[in-house]
């Protein structure tokens, strides 16, 4: 039975704690993950196992946090939001999965598991990838996500965009040219920046416009969202460079000190330890700004902006 895009079930009491908010939200999109991804009983199967190893290993589930957060505001369908937070979470899971291969990031620990190449193996691991990025969209166009299939084409096309070569791809694209010395590319303050707007922002500004995408929100109230999603996308990036100089790998669940192994260019390096957290700070008190056309309705999303530079993992 298909949800509709608007409120016609009781919309969940939200928790007022973040940290029980963020809990309630991960336990949910694990719930609507699994529920998205079985594995049947056919040859194909190890795939699907893998793409559940990854998408079920837990992590901070900060994307599905945000979406179904701004959703709210709108009064959006909570399990319509939950079933796009989860795609959203599929395709960062990809991403981290391909990531991790040899041939990018080479890592062997990721949501404090092996990766999923050591795991499975690297054939497996890549299609495991393709398999999530591909049921993403399959999800997001089901009407299960949204009742109009305007909406539904609107959000394949931006989280297309968000994920693609002018967005996460184009990023890593960047990334792996500044790291291995292919042409030159500037790597002062104003280019780390467009990089990783691209790289790691651009899914959490999706994150933060699908809610007013799903509940056609007035042009005001989106762009407020977008300019939250993209201030906030880069406070986030910058704290998790500040992490990976001074996180330790039982907290990340991930190695760390990796940039710095790889002589890599990263706010860090660019602003100092101080700077870079005085930065990321002050991206977070501007993301919170934008929301000032928005009561205590949006309170978690101005605590998550707080949360967001002061995590510790
Ligand atoms: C392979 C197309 C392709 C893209 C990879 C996102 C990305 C691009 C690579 C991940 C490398 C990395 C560590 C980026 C820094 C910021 C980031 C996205 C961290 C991981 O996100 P979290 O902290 O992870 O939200 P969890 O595990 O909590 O979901």
């Amino acid at each position: 039975m298909p949800d509709s895009g608007t409120a016609s079930e009781p919309q969940t009491t939200p928790a007022t704690d973040l940290v029980a908010a963020m809990a309630e939200t991960s336990a949910a999109v694990g719930e609507r993950l699994s529920e998205l991804l079985p594995a049947p009983d056919t040859a194909e199967r190890r795939v699907i196992e893998a793409m559940r190893y990854s998408a079920l290993a837990g992590g901070k589930r900060l994307r599905p946090f945000l979406l179904t957060r701004s959703a709210a505001l709108f009064h959006v369908s909570p399990r319509a939001a939950l079933t796009v937070a989860a795609a959203l979470e599929m395709i960062h899971t990809y991403s981290l999965v391909h990531d991790d291969l040899p041939a990018m990031d080479d890592d062997d620990l990721r949501r404090g598991r092996p990766t999923c190449h050591r795991q499975f193996d690297e054939a497996t691991a890549i299609l495991a990838g393709d398999g999530l990025l591909t049921r993403a969209f399959e999800v997001v166009a089901d009407p299960a996500s949204h009742t109009d299939p305007s909406v539904r084409c609107e959000l394949v096309r931006e989280l297309a965009e968000a994920a693609g070569a002018r967005g996460m791809v184009g990023g890593q694209m960047i990334d792996l040219m500044v790291e291995r010395g292919i042409g030159a590319q500037p790597q002062d303050v104003a280019a780390i920046t467009r990089m990783h707007q691209l790289k790691t922002g651009r899914l959490i500004l999706f994150a933060c416009i699908a809610g007013p995408i799903m509940g056609k929100a007035s042009p005001k109230m989106r762009a407020s969202l977008h300019a939250y999603g993209r201030d906030l996308g880069l406070a986030f990036q910058i704290a998790d460079d500040v992490l990976d100089e001074t996180g330790s790998a039982q907290d990340l669940g991930k190695t760390p000190g990796k940039d710095a192994a790889h002589g890599k260019t990263t706010f860090v390096t660019l602003l100092g330890l101080d700077g870079a957290r005085d930065r990321a700070r002050l991206l977070s008190d501007q993301a919170v700004g934008h929301l000032e056309v928005f009561g205590p309705e949006a309170d978690m999303l101005r605590a998550v902006a707080r949360y967001v530079v002061e995590r510790d993992r």
